[in-house]
């Protein structure tokens, strides 16, 4: 068994999605930061909440929806300019900064994207980004309406690429999809972007717990499912030396 295809979460992943947190900050100074974590946990609370209701709406609605939760819950004064602004940011995330080199050097397999985005959100940030020159395909769930980490998310990749699962390398570095993706069947490679000593430090000060702090205590530690990625990575700059090792 060879890898012959790359796959990648988007959100989190490829894309910081704390790099909301300067418009965030500009647009109502002070709570910056709690605006970016609290709309990124009720974002994927809600897309967990709507698959389970069986009441999907696309991933730009839910983003829409969440930060309007957001908003609100601090007691902010929406202003629909200011609204869209932020919302724009989702379109023109931060990559992190090892994602090009990464995906350079694994071209000579294929490479895509699997994410929650909405076909519309996910075109708009891949070209907005540049990574369009180097996926061979970016999959939306959209088309299953439903969200990962249900099995019929992940069956997109197959459906697309043609390729089994136990030949494609799933990648993210949120535990809960990484969780999805080996309960599936594909080879996953999780990346832990916070160390267990890294998540302990940063309650050392527990008369500060900061919102980034509660943040990375719900979703950056694996979770315990019962379910373990067949690789732990720190960084996208790992994959080609990962994926070049992985032998038959
Ligand atoms: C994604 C988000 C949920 O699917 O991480 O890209």
């Amino acid at each position: 068994m060879t890898i012959q295809a790359v796959v990648f979460d988007a959100y989190g992943t490829l894309y910081d999605i704390q790099s909301v947190a300067a418009i965030t900050e500009r647009a109502y100074p002070g709570y910056g930061e709690l605006i970016t974590q609290i709309w990124r946990i009720k974002q994927l609370e809600y897309t967990w909440l709507r698959s389970l209701m069986r009441r999907y709406e696309d991933f730009s609605v839910i983003t829409r929806e969440s930060l309007d939760y957001t908003l609100d819950c601090l007691g902010l004064k929406q202003d629909a300019e200011i609204f869209d602004s932020i919302m724009d940011k989702y379109l023109h995330l931060d990559l992190y900064p090892d994602a090009l080199q990464a995906l350079s050097e694994l071209k000579d397999r294929k490479l895509a994207i699997l994410s929650n985005g909405s076909t519309g959100m996910l075109n708009a940030l891949v070209r907005n980004s540049g990574l369009d020159r180097l996926l061979d395909a970016t999959i939306s769930i959209d088309s299953k309406s439903i969200f990962k980490p249900s099995p019929d998310a992940y069956a997109l990749i197959e459906e697309t690429l043609r390729i089994a699962p136990t030949d494609v390398l799933f990648v993210s570095s949120n535990p809960w999809d990484a969780c999805g993706a080996k309960a599936f069947g594909l080879k996953v490679a999780w990346i832990e972007r916070v160390t267990p000593d890294a998540m302990v430090r940063a309650f050392e000060r527990r008369d500060l717990v900061t919102p980034l702090a509660m943040f990375k205590a719900i979703r950056t530690q694996m979770d315990q499912l019962g379910l373990k990625p067949d690789h732990q990575i720190s960084g996208l700059s790992d994959l080609p030396g990962l994926v070049a090792g992985i032998r038959p």
